[in-house]
C-alpha cells in the first residue's frame, strides 16, 4: 500500500517534525508532560517509578526521531546493510546508556534535579533487559553499540521473550529460580502492530512437475503462527545514527482466540490455541554453552529467522534489483549456529517462491551468510533429530538433504573414494535417530566463519572443523578476536576513571578511537597520576563494598584484595578450583601464628554468576561456596585475612558495579575450553589484573598489555589431551593440597560432605575431566605471586595502568571494523554531527 504523503502536503509535515529536545529545560518540559499525559499522574503523586518513566519516555522519543532520519538515510543511500541474528540480545540498562550516548547525561542530571529527583536513584529504578545467558549474547549487545557508533547501516533480529534469564535467588545456600517477567513496563520498545509475518509449522510437501517439467515442492497444512515486530532502537555514541533491534513476538494466527471452536463450546481448547502459539516467544532457555535438543527451541529458531528473512527480502523486493545482487546489498551474520535455518530458508524462498535455479539460489546464499563458531564443547554443538525435524519442517528437511547431497558429491570429487570422510563431514549424522548437525550446514551455506579469539580460531581448524580446511581452504575460516564497549564499560560503568582518562588524553576520543588509551602510558610513573588512579579504584571498592553489605549482610574491607570471578557457573570455568584455593587459604590462615598473619594481605574472594536449572554440578558449586562463606566470615581467627562472598543474580547491571571494583579478576578456565571470554577484557579495562590460564582471549591480552602485567599459571590447551588420558588410562594421584583441601569438606566442615560428593567425587574417581588437580598447585603457587605483588602498591598502580593504556585492541569497534572489511564488505555511512537533528537531508 502506498502510504506516502503526496508532494503538496509535506511542507506540513516537514514543519511539524518532531525536534528533539537538547536544553535542560525543553528536557524538564518533556518530562513533566510524560507524567501528566502518558502517565496521568501529577507533581503530587510522581515516585522515583514514574519519574524514571518520564525521562526514560523523553529520551525514547529523541531516539526514535533520529531512528527514523537514520533509516530514512540508510533508505535512500541504498547501500549494503548488515543484519545480525542472534537468539541472544543481553542488553542490561538502557536510560542510562542513552543519556550518555546521546551525550545529555548532564543535562537530565541537572533538570532531573530540578525536578526534585537524583538520577542514580532514577537510573536504578530500570529492570535489566536480560535476553540472553552470558558472553555470547552481551556480545551481541556490545556489538550493536558498535555498528550504530561507527555508523553502519545494521540491525539486529532476535526474539522478544516474556521471561528473559531468570533472577537467582539464594535460599540456604543454594540457587532458586524465579520468573523474570521484565515487560510490565518497558518504554524503549515500539510495537509494530503493522509488521506481522505469518509464520508456517508441521504439514507436508507436494511435488510436481509443472507445464514446462519444473520440479515444483509445496509446503502445505499444518499450522500457521504470527510474528509481531517489536523495534528498540540502538543509539550510536556521539553519533546522530540510531539503529534497529527488531525482535519478534508470537501470537496465535486466529486473532484473539478462535472463535469457531468459543461458539461451539469449546472455549478451554480455543484460549489453549492462542497460549501454545504464545509460548514460542514466552522464554529463553537458560542453558550456556548447552543444546538439548528440546522440540520448542527449534521452534523458536524457525519463527525467528523465518519472520527475519520474510523481512529482509521484503525490503529487498523493493529496491526491484535483480535477486543476483542480494549478496551486494545484504550480509547476515549467524551468531552461533543458533539462526543456521536462515540459510535453508532463504534457499527455500529462492527456488519454492521466486522461481531460482538451485544453483543460482545457492550461490546467492552462501554469498550472503557469514558464521561465527563460539565453543568447540561438544555437548554446546547444536545437532537435531532427523524425525524431529521432518514433523516441524518437512520441507527444510528435503531441502538440507538437497545440500547436503550436492555438497557430499563435491567432497567425493576432491577426495574420491575417501568414506570416512564423507561419513565424518556429512550434515547427516547417521546415527539412531539421524541427526542433522547445525555447524557443518552453517559452514556449507556461508562464505566466512570465523572463531572469536586466535587460540579459538586455531582450534577450530585443527579440531572439530578440521576436514572443512581441507575441503574449502584455510581462507574461508579466520578470526575476530572479541571485543567490548568502551561506552558501556567504561565511560558509563566507571564514570571518574574516564573522566580522569578524558582529562589526560583531550577528551572522551578515546571512548571512539581506543587505541588513544596508549597515552595514558606516560603517566604510569607520575605520582600525582597514581595517586588519583588509586583514590578512584577504591572509591569503587567502597562503592562495592557498600553493595555486598546491603545484599548479604557481611562487611568487607575495602583496603583488603579484591578477587572477583563473575560469570555463568560451568565445570570448564572452574569456580570449583577457585573454591578449592580459598579453602587452601583458609587453612593455610588457621595455621598461621599471630605474626605470620599480620604479613598476609586481606583478600574478599567474591563469586557471582548462575547456573543452569538442571545443571546440578554447577548448582553444586553455588552451594560449596555459599557454606564456605558461612563458615569463614564468621570465623574469629580469620577476621578481616578472608571473606567468602557469594553476590546472587548476576547480571548486567550489577557487573556495572562490580567489574570497576576489582584488584584481581579470576579467568581459569581449562585451557582450550573458553572460546574468548570478554569479562577478562572489562576487567583490565577498569584497572584490575587477571589471574589466568593461557585460554580464549587472556592470551591476546598478554600479549598486547605484557607477560609482567598478567598472573598466569596452570596446564596449556595442547597438553589437555594427553592428560586427560593419563588420568583414564594411567596413574591418577591428586595433588596433596587439594587431598586436604577434601578432607576439610569431608570432615563436614561446610555442612553434610554428602552434598558435595559429586563435586569431589568428579575430580578424585571419574578421570578429573577439567584437569582441577593438574592445575591445583600452579594456582596456589600463582596466588601468593598475586599476594606478593599487591603488597607492593606502587608497581601495582603501574601495572594496572600500563595495561589500561594497552587496551585499545579489545574495542568491540576494532572487531565490527574487522567483521566489516573481511566478512561483510560492507561500508559505514557517514553522517554529519547534527545533520540529523531537525535540519533537512
Ligand atoms: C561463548 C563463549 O563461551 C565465550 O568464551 C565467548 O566469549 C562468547 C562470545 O564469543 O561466546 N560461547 C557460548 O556458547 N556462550 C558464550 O558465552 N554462551
Amino acid at each position: 500500500v502506498e502510504a506516502s504523503i503526496p508532494e503538496p502536503q509535506r511542507d506540513a509535515w516537514k514543519k511539524f517534525q518532531a525536534k528533539p529536545f537538547v536544553s535542560k529545560d525543553d528536557f524538564e518540559k518533556e518530562v513533566v508532560r510524560h507524567v501528566e499525559t502518558t502517565l496521568a499522574r501529577s507533581m503530587f503523586n510522581c515516585d522515583e517509578t514514574a519519574a524514571y518513566a518520564a525521562a526514560s519516555l523523553a529520551f525514547r522519543d529523541r531516539l526514535i526521531t533520529e531512528w527514523n532520519r537514520t533509516q530514512q538515510r540508510q533508505t535512500f543511500a541504498d547501500t549494503k546493510r548488515v543484519y545480525y541474528l542472534s537468539l541472544e540480545f543481553l542488553m542490561g540498562r538502557a536510560l542510562d546508556n542513552a543519556m550518555l550516548n546521546v551525550g545529555l547525561k548532564n543535562v537530565a542530571k541537572e533538570g532531573l534535579s530540578e525536578l526534585g529527583f537524583r538520577i542514580e536513584d532514577i537510573i536504578n529504578q530500570e529492570h535489566d533487559a536480560a535476553l540472553g545467558n552470558g558472553g555470547l549474547g552481551r556480545l551481541a549487545a556490545c556489538f550493536l553499540d558498535s555498528m550504530a557508533s561507527l555508523n553502519f547501516p545494521a540491525w539486529g533480529y532476535g526474539l522478544r521473550y516474556k521471561y528473559g534469564i531468570f533472577k537467582q535467588e539464594i535460599v540456604d545456600g543454594y540457587q532458586v529460580e524465579v520468573p523474570d517477567y521484565w515487560l510490565d513496563f518497558n518504554p524503549w520498545e515500539f510495537p509494530r502492530h503493522d509488521i506481522v509475518v505469518d509464520v508456517q509449522f508441521y504439514g507436508g510437501v507436494r511435488k510436481y512437475q509443472d507445464e514446462v517439467g519444473k520440479n515444483v515442492a509445496v509446503w502445505e497444512g499444518g499450522e500457521i503462527v504470527k510474528a509481531t515486530a517489536y523495534d528498540v532502537p540502538i543509539p550510536g555514541f556521539d553519533t546522530p545514527t540510531t539503529n534497529n533491534m527488531r525482535l519478534w513476538s508470537s501470537k496465535a494466527a486466529s486473532g484473539e482466540f478462535d472463535f469457531q471452536k468459543f461458539n461451539s463450546g469449546d472455549y478451554e481448547s480455543s484460549v489453549a490455541d492462542q497460549q501454545r502459539a504464545e509460548t514460542i516467544s514466552a522464554v529463553l532457555y537458560p542453558n550456556d554453552n548447552l543444546d538439548r535438543g528440546k522440540e520448542l527451541r527449534l521452534k523458536q529458531q524457525y519463527f525467528w529467522v523465518a519472520a527475519s528473512l520474510y523481512d529482509i527480502v521484503r525490503r529487498f523486493k523493493k529496491s526491484k534489483r535483480a535477486w543476483s545482487e542480494f549478496p551486494d546489498q545484504i550480509a547476515i551474520q549467524l551468531n552461533d549456529t543458533h539462526p543456521t535455518l536462515a540459510i535453508v530458508e532463504l534457499q527455500r524462498i529462492l527456488i519454492d517462491m521466486e522461481g531460482l535455479d538451485w544453483d543460482e539460489a545457492w550461490t546467492i546464499v552462501t554469498n550472503t551468510f557469514g558464521y561465527t563458531n563460539h565453543t568447540v564443547l561438544p555437548e554446546a554443538l547444536e545437532k537435531w533429530s532427523v524425525p524431529l525435524f521432518q514433523n516441524l519442517l518437512p520441507r527444510h528437511l528435503q531441502i538440507i538433504y538437497d545440500i547436503n547431497m550436492f555438497f557430499l558429491q563435491s567432497v567425493e570429487r576432491k577426495f574420491p573414494g575417501d568414506r570416512d570422510m564423507l561419513a565424518r563431514v556429512s550434515i547427516i549424522e547417521e546415527s539412531q535417530p539421524k541427526m542433522v548437525r547445525m555447524a557443518f550446514l552453517a559452514i556449507v551455506g556461508s562464505h566466512k566463519v570465523n572463531g572469536v579469539a586466535e587460540l579459538h580460531s586455531d582450534l577450530i581448524k585443527t579440531t572439530i572443523f578440521k576436514d572443512f580446511v581441507k575441503i574449502f581452504g584455510p581462507d574461508k575460516f579466520t578470526n575476530v578476536t572479541n571485543g567490548i564497549t568502551p561506552r558501556r564499560w567504561l565511560h558509563q560503568a566507571n564514570p571518574r576513571l574516564s573522566e580522569l582518562i578524558a582529562s589526560k588524553t583531550g577528551g572522551l576520543g578515546f571512548l571512539k578511537d581506543l587505541n588513544v588509551l596508549n597515552e595514558l602510558e606516560k603517566f604510569a610513573d607520575d605520582k600525582a597520576f597514581k595517586k588519583e588512579w588509586a583514590e578512584i579504584k577504591y572509591a569503587n571498592k567502597v562503592r562495592l563494598a557498600k553493595y555486598i553489605k546491603s545484599t548479604t549482610g557481611v562487611t568487607v574491607n575495602p583496603a583488603a584484595l579484591f578477587d572477583i570471578q563473575v560469570k555463568r557457573i560451568h565445570e570448564y570455568k572452574r569456580q570449583q578450583l577457585n573454591i578449592f584455593g580459598v579453602i587452601h587459604r583458609y587453612l593455610t590462615i588457621k595455621a598461621m601464628t599471630p605474626e605470620q598473619r599480620k604479613k598476609l594481605a586481606p583478600r574478599v574472594s567474591i563469586f557471582g554468576g548462575k547456573a543452569a536449572p538442571g545443571y546440578w554440578m554447577a548448582k553444586t558449586i553455588i552451594h560449596l561456596i555459599n557454606n564456605v562463606g558461612a563458615v569463614v566470615n564468621k570465623d574469629p581467627d580469620v577476621g578481616d585475612l578472608l571473606k567468602v562472598i557469594f553476590l546472587e543474580d548476576y547480571n548486567v547491571s550489577k557487573a556495572e558495579i562490580i567489574t570497576p571494583a576489582s584488584d584481581v579478576s579470576e579467568h581459569i578456565s581449562t585451557a582450550g575450553t573458553e572460546a574468548s571470554g570478554t569479562s577478562n577484557m572489562k576487567f583490565v579495562l577498569n584497572g584490575g589484573l587477571i589471574i589466568g590460564t593461557c585460554d580464549g582471549a587472556n592470551i591476546e591480552i598478554t600479549r598486547e598489555i605484557g607477560e609482567n602485567n598478567i598472573f598466569l599459571f596452570g596446564n596449556l590447551a595442547e597438553d589437555v589431551e594427553d592428560l586427560r588420558h593419563t588420568h583414564n588410562y594411567g596413574s591418577h594421584t591428586l595433588d596433596p593440597d587439594l587431598v586436604k583441601v577434601f578432607d576439610l569438606i569431608k570432615s563436614n566442615a561446610f555442612g553434610d560432605a554428602g552434598a558435595f560428593g559429586a563435586l569431589t567425587g568428579s575430580i578424585e574417581d571419574h578421570g578429573d575431566y577439567y584437569l582441577v588437580s593438574d592445575d591445583f598447585h600452579s594456582y596456589i603457587q600463582t596466588q601468593t605471586l598475586v599476594d606478593e605483588a599487591y603488597k607492593n602498591q606502587e608497581e601495582w598502580i603501574t601495572k594496572t595502568i600500563l595495561s589500561v593504556a594497552r587496551m585499545g585492541f579489545f574495542s568491540s569497534d576494532r572487531c565490527i571494523n574487522e567483521y566489516a572489511e573481511m566478512i561483510w564488505n560492507v561500508e559505514p555511512l557517514p553522517v554529519e554531527k547534527g545533520s540529523g537533528l531537525g535540519k533537512e537531508e
